[in-house]
């Protein structure tokens, strides 16, 4: 089978863009990422494809009037790179539905909390306010709705008392790394898929349907 183009999204630090890239060098991953699109120039994941010969491009939310006419450049950029595969790797912008549209059933997130629960922005905080025991982190499909669209996979961190955001971040991050390389696997070697189910989206993964959690032991 030829090897799947993955295009990665970012907005910064790409430590989710490194651990794809080396996944795929390693042969963990049946794929090469042939592009990388950041919405902020001189962000340290540019760096990292650099130092892999990866092309990359910047595409400024700032040279542009609206969300549409952003998106409809990014897909423009993304389809340049013929990607099989888009990975949203620490994006920060909002998409379109004329853009989640485009590129449903093919492209993934990585979240960090235990969907449902904190959608949005600062989730490690919200769960520190919130005296949550557990958090962790989600991979899903992206749909219009955001941080909405169906989960594949989650890991779970303990929450200690005294952690601060950043604690947690990086106890979540390591997670991260784990098992978002091993989602884009299934996704590559054709195993994870979407579908409809009674009128609601759900990911199929070797021909199961995963439920809320996604593919999660218990
Ligand atoms: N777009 C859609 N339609 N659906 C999703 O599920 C998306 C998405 C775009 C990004 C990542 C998401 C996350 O994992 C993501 C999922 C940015 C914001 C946000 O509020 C929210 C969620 C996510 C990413 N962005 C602000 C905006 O106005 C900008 C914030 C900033 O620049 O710092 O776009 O958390
Ligand atoms: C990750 O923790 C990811 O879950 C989160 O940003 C970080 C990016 O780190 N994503 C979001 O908050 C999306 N809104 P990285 O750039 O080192 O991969």
């Amino acid at each position: 089978m030829m090897s799947k183009r993955i295009v990665v999204l970012i907005s910064g630090n790409g430590s989710n863009l490194q651990a794809i890239i080396d996944a795929c060098e390693a042969k963990q991953i049946a794929g090469d990422v042939v592009g990388v699109i950041s919405n902020k120039a001189d962000v340290y994941g540019l760096e990292r494809a650099a130092n892999h010969n990866i092309e990359s491009a910047v595409i400024s939310h700032r040279d542009f009037e609206s969300r549409e006419a952003y998106d409809v450049e990014l897909a423009h950029a993304i389809d340049k790179f013929e990607a099989d595969l888009v990975v949203l790797a620490g994006f920060m912008r909002i998409l379109t539905p004329q853009f989640t549209e485009k590129f449903a059933g093919r492209m993934l997130n990585i979240h960090p909390s235990l969907l449902p629960k904190y959608q949005g922005l600062n989730t490690h905080q919200r769960a520190i306010d919130a005296g949550d025991t557990e958090h962790g982190v989600s991979v899903h499909f992206v749909t219009a709705e955001l941080d909405g669209g169906p989960v594949v996979l989650q890991a779970k961190v303990p929450v200690f008392p005294e952690d601060s955001a950043d604690d947690l971040a990086s106890r979540v991050h390591e997670q991260e790394h784990r098992i978002y390389p091993l989602v884009v696997n299934w996704f590559v070697d054709g195993r994870l898929s979407v579908a409809d189910h009674n009128g609601q989206q759900v990911a199929v993964l070797d021909n199961n349907i995963l439920g809320s959690a996604g593919y999660s032991p218990e």
